[in-house]
């Protein structure tokens, strides 16, 4: 396809860009970062990453440009730490094609090494899809990572098939509430009891919870109350390019 040759291109020559969205708490304090891809194409027009991501896991491509991702994602926190910046976590969505390669941990370990940054600094997204089958290299390659000090989020909680069982299995810390859940939250038979139960069905399994797509006060105030620990969402601010992520980070003491 057409899009698949410009991903090529921008893959060798760049194009490839990482967008940043802002997760706060409840004081409205930075937490984390969630790392987006885009592509921008030659003539400034972006591609979101619903087009790309599908087409590059179809192709293989998701492989290198998971790699990039990665390797992206340490190059900005590295600099930001030299430029005296106090960092935090960046999430990185990771394809259910990745996380079950076999040297799926190798690559994460050279990304780290080569900018010399902590396995703190680093969450990783998957969906429940990618690991919920059994027997997969997934659950093998996430104890690994567990175990040297990275976490897992699941995300778009609640869309897919979850068992609960496996969930309880998996070195997962944070269940990210998906925005559809959020978005209806306040409708007239709307998803408030669904969010609610994910809130408190992830305290109690001692996980945290972020919600994701808060577009309005009023949906902040309600998964407050109900304690929900993060937020992510319009309300705070859209995915944005490094330099103004950047403001939102502190000096180093
Ligand atoms: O930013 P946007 O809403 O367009 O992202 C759409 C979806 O694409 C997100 O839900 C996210 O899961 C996925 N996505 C964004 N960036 C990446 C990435 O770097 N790797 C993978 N595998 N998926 C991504
Ligand atoms: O699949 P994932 O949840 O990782 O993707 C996040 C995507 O959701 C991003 O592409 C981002 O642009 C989009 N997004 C983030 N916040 C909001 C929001 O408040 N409302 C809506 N409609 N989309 C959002
Ligand atoms: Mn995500
Ligand atoms: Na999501």
């Amino acid at each position: 396809s057409r899009i698949e040759a410009v991903m090529r291109r921008a893959l060798q020559y760049g194009g490839f860009e990482v967008y940043y969205q802002p997760v706060l708490d409840a004081n409205r304090k930075l937490c984390a970062f969630e790392a987006l891809l885009r592509l921008r194409e030659e003539d400034g027009t972006m591609v979101s990453p619903a087009v790309c991501i599908p087409i590059a896991e179809s192709t293989g491509l998701i492989i290198p440009l998971g790699r990039w991702v990665l390797r992206e994602v340490c190059r900005q926190l590295k600099t930001w730490q030299l430029n005296g910046l106090q960092v935090v976590p960046i999430a990185i969505n990771v394809s259910a094609l990745q996380i079950v390669l076999t040297n799926f941990c190798t690559d994460v370990d050279v990304a780290l090494e080569e900018f010399d940054l902590k396995p703190s600094f680093i969450h990783f997204e998957l969906t429940e899809s990618s690991v919920m089958p059994r027997d997969s290299l997934a659950l093998e390659n996430m104890v690994k990572l567990a175990t040297n000090g990275f976490s897992f989020s699941i995300d778009d909680f609640g869309t897919g098939f979850s068992s609960l069982d496996r969930l309880h299995k998996l070195p997962v810390s944070v269940l990210k509430i998906d925005r559809t859940f959020v978005s209806r939250m306040l409708d007239q038979n709307g998803t408030l009891p669904i969010v609610r139960t994910i809130i408190s069905m992830a305290h109690a399994l001692h996980l945290g919870v972020v919600a994701e797509g808060v577009e309005t006060e009023e949906q902040l105030q309600m998964l407050a109350e109900m304690g929900c620990d993060q937020f992510q969402g319009f309300l705070f601010s859209k995915p944005v390019e490094a330099a103004r992520a950047a403001i939102l980070l502190s000096p180093r003491e």
